[in-house]
C-alpha cells in the first residue's frame, strides 16, 4: 500500500495571529500546484484548528443527530437504497443552507483561497456535502470520479476539498487516489452495485495498477482533487465514525460542460429525489429560478 505524507511537500503556516477576516492562512508553493496539477489531488497537513474542529465536530454530530435536511431529499443514503433499513453511509447535501456559519470557518476561508490559486481568481463556491462512514466496518466508497455526478447544464468545473474531522487512515475510510487519472477519460459509471435507488455512482473499468495512493490525514488536514481523478475509500473497521466535511469550488466556463444528463444519473430513482420533489422548499425554488431563467437572469 502506497501513501502519501501530507508534510513531504507541504509548507503550512497557520498564522494564528491573523484576524479572522485575513483571506487564506494556507498558502500553497508551486511545488504543491505543480504535485496537484501532474497528480490530480493533493494532501494538505492542515487547513483548520483543534478548536474548530471540535466546534465543527459538535455542529455535524448534532445535524446527523436531527437528521437535517432529510424532509427536504438533501439527507440521503450515499451507498444504500433506504428502503433497506438503516444508512449505510449518510450524506447530507449542502450543509451550508441549513448552519450558515460554515461559510466563516478557517476551512472555509482556507479551501477558497487554495480553490483560486488552482483555479484562478475567479473561483467560486459550488457545493458542500458532510459525509459519515459507521463505525465497525460496512460499505466501502467505490471508485468514482466527481463529474459523473455533474447534472445536465452545469456550465461549472470544480474542484473538491476533503476535510477529515479525526485522524484518517486506510482502515479508517481516509481517501485514496488513482494518480494521474485526472488526466481522463471519464469512465462509465453506475448507481452503486448497478440498484437505480442508490444515490452514490462507481465507476466502471478502473484499473488501478501501481498508482492507487491513501492518503491519511489529521482531524483538520485536507485533501484536495480534480473533478476527473479516481477517488474512493475502504471501509472504516476502527470503532469510531468516520466524519468528513468537503467543499467544491469551480470555473464558470463560456460553454454548457454537460450538454446532455449521463445515463447513470437519468436512470437514478431514489428516495431522497422523491423527498426532494415533493419538499415544498423545492417547489418554491424551482418557481423562482425558472422565472430568473425565463427571463434571462440565471444560467443553469
Ligand atoms: O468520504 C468518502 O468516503 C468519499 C468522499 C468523496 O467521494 C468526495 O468528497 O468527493
Amino acid at each position: 500500500m502506497v501513501t502519501v505524507d501530507p508534510k513531504q511537500n507541504a509548507v503550512f503556516s497557520p498564522a494564528k495571529k491573523r484576524p479572522a477576516s485575513v483571506h487564506g492562512d494556507v498558502i500553497l508553493t508551486s511545488h504543491q500546484i505543480d504535485s496537484f496539477n501532474r497528480e490530480g489531488f493533493l494532501s494538505i497537513p492542515s487547513v483548520s484548528t483543534p478548536a474548530e474542529i471540535r466546534w465543527l465536530t459538535h455542529l455535524y454530530d448534532q445535524m446527523f443527530a436531527e437528521r437535517v435536511g432529510y424532509d427536504d431529499g438533501y439527507l440521503v443514503d450515499f451507498a444504500g437504497d433506504e428502503a433497506t433499513g438503516e444508512m449505510k453511509i449518510p450524506q447530507l447535501l449542502g450543509p451550508v443552507a441549513y448552519r450558515p456559519k460554515l461559510r466563516e470557518t478557517a476551512i472555509w476561508r482556507n479551501c477558497e483561497a487554495m480553490a483560486r490559486q488552482l483555479l484562478g481568481p475567479e473561483a467560486t463556491f459550488r457545493f458542500d456535502h458532510a459525509l459519515t462512514k459507521p463505525a465497525n466496518g460496512g460499505v466501502p466508497t467505490p471508485w468514482h470520479q466527481d463529474q459523473a455526478f455533474y447534472p445536465r447544464g452545469t456550465k461549472y468545473q470544480t474542484i473538491s476539498f476533503w476535510i477529515p474531522l479525526q485522524d484518517v487512515a486506510p482502515e479508517s475510510g481516509c481517501l485514496k487516489y488513482v494518480g494521474e487519472s485526472h488526466k481522463g477519460p471519464l469512465h462509465l459509471h453506475r448507481p452503486i452495485g448497478g440498484n437505480t435507488g442508490i444515490h452514490g455512482l462507481e465507476a466502471l473499468g478502473v484499473e488501478e495498477g501501481t498508482r492507487v495512493r491513501y492518503c491519511p490525514l489529521p482531524a483538520g488536514g485536507a485533501v484536495v482533487h480534480h473533478r476527473l481523478t479516481l477517488h474512493g475509500a475502504d471501509s472504516n473497521v476502527t470503532t469510531t465514525p468516520r466524519r468528513a466535511y468537503g467543499i467544491a469550488f469551480g470555473l464558470r466556463r463560456p460553454f454548457i460542460v454537460i450538454p446532455k444528463e449521463y445515463p447513470w444519473n437519468g436512470i437514478k430513482h431514489t428516495a431522497g429525489d422523491v423527498r426532494r420533489k415533493s419538499a415544498p422548499s423545492h417547489r418554491v425554488k424551482l418557481y423562482f429560478k425558472r422565472s430568473l431563467m425565463r427571463w434571462g437572469l440565471l444560467d443553469r
